[in-house]
């Protein structure tokens, strides 16, 4: 970090790094509306040399929300930041017993106008979704796409069997002009997704 030419200033250059670096993260809190910087989680793979992610997407990770959930992730409170012009993969699979899910990047949607139902012609970013987004792939069954952050942006991860985003089975996905690397972002009080991570 710091090069340190004069020892005996050593212990007031270290407590000046520490302040600034508290106020960086005030900052940079401040400016992400209370959320936390971005983490590199298990299910995410960073290839920086050729500008590539890949993601593990589980629907169902755990019992969140009833399990409509991605990797235990859901309303909205985790936000996967991916940097303009990186190319991601995202590997799914369903974890749920149950019920059918998929995954389709889509435009933000308010509360109000969640769809019931999405298909493909909700689909932001073109082939971005696993197939039969409307009605999902059933337990056990995996599927998976690429695509590549164009424009900067905000998109919604969303499950697109019916009545499920409405009922929470959403994550916010970023693309982003200033991220130097893809990352996570774990909202403030979420309930621990896969890594258990959470911040208080
Ligand atoms: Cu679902």
């Amino acid at each position: 970090m710091l090069s340190e030419t004069f020892p005996a200033r050593r212990v007031a250059r270290g407590m000046a790094a520490i302040v600034a670096m508290a106020m960086a993260a005030i900052a940079v809190a401040g400016a992400a509306a209370g959320e936390t910087q971005p983490e590199k989680p298990s299910w995410m793979t960073i290839d920086a040399a050729n500008k590539k992610v890949t993601l593990d997407v589980m629907a169902g990770w755990n019992s969140n929300n009833g399990v409509l959930n991605f990797n235990g992730y859901y309303d909205g409170d985790a936000t996967v930041v991916i940097p303009v012009g990186w190319s991601a993969e995202v590997k799914f699979g369903n974890n749920d017993g149950y019920l059918p899910h998929s995954l389709l990047v889509t435009k933000p949607f308010a509360k109000a106008d969640m769809p019931e139902t999405a298909g493909s012609n909700k689909v932001a970013i073109p082939r971005a979704y696993t197939r039969s987004p409307a009605a999902g792939i059933a337990a056990g069954e995996t599927d998976g796409f690429r695509f590549t952050a164009g424009a900067p942006g905000e998109y919604y991860f969303l499950c697109g069997a019916p009545g499920h985003a409405q009922s929470g089975m959403w994550i916010h996905m970023s693309v982003s002009a200033d991220a130097a690397e893809p990352g996570v972002i774990v909202a403030p009080g979420a309930t621990p997704g896969r890594d258990g991570a959470s911040k208080p």
